[in-house]
């Protein structure tokens, strides 16, 4: 096993740069809000920072449709401001790690436009054509944000593929040049001083011989591309090849979003030999809650049973336990706030259940990510009407589910849209209770969240029990302890739908954690010696074996005590 690397023992923290912290009086986050904000994550303790796409784009996807990969979007600021920003991270002894969306770039980018006048010149197959089949799109495939996912050119006379907007065209990776135009752009990057790269739907970009159709459900008007192009054939290649070309030759961290990814694969993405990337973003924790009605998709208001959350994340921990590396996260700009999710966000109990959620996901071993407001115990939006969603994933999944294929009513979709919605997550951050919550003295470009006034980092900071320091706290014990960092997984009690409980083991010690995740006060007897030291507390009294609602703790002991 590899000696243990910095992107192991490091806490992430995720801002997303347009919700964050406004400077410059225009209502959108931008560079140097997130300067002005740097004391206070380093006071929150976390070593690495990832920003969501911070480049020039026609924002059909909140940036992830790129259009120049070396120029900054300017709304956010001008790359003088980057450097700035970039020099005061790494001033602060903090990391930067950037959003790197590869999969597909936007329509406007100009390897694009070049590529779409004709099949004849040097960008031509540089993203994926195919010719009409019978007069249409060329197979099923749908995309995940409405329509086909394929999209008809005149000039060229032949269909793009995208599987997300028709302004993100999928690049065509079995293209050489294709592949050595990205690294030089991620070289521009490196070559900066930048400290690594999250990889958006990585695993994507092998597409399968053929371009076969996908399951389609009955009704449902397109094909559900995912399993297609999930982990195909060539994505071990072009990861060890990009490894070899790029990142082994900088000191970096990288984590790759891979939808449907499974342990088997992701022992060799994420392997601890460092000849393919540090870890991966499974979403297998993330997409437990199915509608029984295969039409709508992600889209349903179940809740998430506990026995199937232990399940999904043991067995991760479990089958990379010194195989490979995880990340650890409950949220991000694509799902719901966790204490809503996994917890509640009743007044009565949301911090206890925040800072349970929290201790939870910290105590496990791998590189834990917070997503910016996680730490304050931030809540979904609540939003009841349509309008008050502006994330086109919503709001297409809305017409094409509601309008076009009439599976469900609009009573149910805004039911599903508060419960799973991506805007849930994309409310400017809440920094103080007064006007626009600290983030902007214009009107925000979203919906603020109304119960800014109760949850922001100011009233946090002003109270010692808050979740914000229980979060310091947790970041302040893995930087301590490395039974939390490397100690091996123990599973304990997986069927009881009441408590999550596991063990770590490392050198002859025994950190033992437990997690009430309901509103009764449960007596659950795991044993551990007397004497044994209570790392962390929710409720700051440890009470024994009695675990109140959304009580967690830890223990710490030695083997030999027992
Ligand atoms: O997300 C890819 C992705 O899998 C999500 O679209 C997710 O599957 C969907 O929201 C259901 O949960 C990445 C980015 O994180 C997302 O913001 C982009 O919209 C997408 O890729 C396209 O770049
Ligand atoms: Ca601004």
């Amino acid at each position: 096993v590899a000696t243990h690397q910095w992107f192991q023992d490091s806490v992430v923290y995720q801002i997303y740069p347009r919700s964050f912290q406004d400077s410059n009086h225009d209502g959108i986050g931008d560079l140097n809000g997130i300067r002005s904000r740097l004391d206070y994550l380093q006071k929150l303790g976390v070593d690495v920072l990832w920003l969501n796409p911070i480049y020039k784009s026609p924002d059909k996807d909140n940036g992830y449709d790129i259009a120049d990969y070396e120029a900054i979007q300017p709304v956010f600021g001008t790359m003088t401001d980057f450097d700035q920003l970039l020099a005061d991270i790494h001033e602060h002894g903090l990391k930067l790690m950037m959003d790197l969306v590869v999969n597909h770039t936007s329509d406007q980018h100009k390897w694009f436009q070049a590529s779409k006048q004709s099949q004849d010149n040097p960008f031509s197959d540089f993203y994926i054509w195919r010719d009409p089949v019978d007069g249409h799109e060329p197979n099923n495939w749908g995309s995940y944000f409405g329509g086909p996912a394929w999209t008809y050119v005149p000039e060229r006379g032949q269909y793009y593929l995208h599987l997300f907007a028709p302004g993100q065209p999928d690049l065509n990776w079995e293209n050489p040049a294709v592949r050595e135009h990205v690294y030089d752009l991620m070289r521009f990057w490196l070559d900066k001083g930048v400290d690594g790269f999250r990889m958006d739907v990585i695993n994507f970009i092998s597409k399968p011989a053929g371009l076969p159709d996908a399951p389609q459900p009955t009704g449902a008007k397109y094909g559900n591309v995912e399993p297609m192009v999930a982990d195909g054939p060539l994505l071990n290649d072009y990861l060890q090849e990009m490894n070899r070309e790029v990142l082994s030759h900088y000191d970096v961290m990288t984590v790759g979003e891979m939808p449907s990814s499974v342990p088997a694969d992701v022992v060799n993405y994420a392997n601890l030999n460092g000849s393919e990337l540090n870890m991966v973003f499974q979403f297998e924790h993330v997409t437990l809650a199915a509608n029984p009605d295969a039409r709508l998709g992600k889209w349903n208001d179940q809740s998430v049973k506990l026995v199937d959350l232990k399940h999904a994340l043991n067995h991760w921990e479990m089958d990379l336990d010194g195989k490979g590396w995880n990340s650890l996260y409950w949220n991000n700009h694509d799902q719901p706030r966790a204490v809503s999710r996994f917890a509640t966000d009743d007044p009565k109990y949301r911090v206890a259940a925040a800072k349970m959620l929290g201790g939870t996901l910290h105590f496990l071993q791998g590189t834990p990510y917070v997503y910016e407001g996680e730490e304050i115990g931030m809540t979904n939006a609540h939003f009841t009407e349509l309008t008050q969603y502006e994330d086109l994933e919503s709001i297409n999944g809305y017409h094409q589910i509601v309008d076009e294929e009439r599976a469900t009513d609009a009573t149910h979709m805004l039911k599903y849209l508060e419960n799973i919605s991506r805007d849930n997550a994309r409310t400017p951050m809440q920094w103080d209770a007064s006007q626009n919550a600290g983030f902007s003295d214009a009107t925000p470009w979203f919906g603020l969240n109304q119960n800014y006034v109760q949850i922001n980092v100011a009233t946090a900071l002003a109270k010692q029990d808050s979740v914000f320091y229980f979060y310091q706290k947790l970041i302040q014990l893995r930087h301590q302890y490395a039974i939390i960092r490397y100690g091996s997984f123990e599973p304990l009690d997986e069927e009881d739908p009441q408590v999550y409980a596991y063990r770590r083991h490392l050198d002859g010690q025994t950190l033992l954690v437990e997690s009430n995740f309901t509103t009764d006060t449960l007596t659950r007897n795991y044993d551990h010696p007397g004497n044994a030291t209570v790392l962390i507390d929710n409720y700051g009294q440890d009470a024994g074996q009695t675990l109140r609602p959304y009580e967690m703790k830890a223990y710490l002991y030695s083997d030999a005590e027992n």
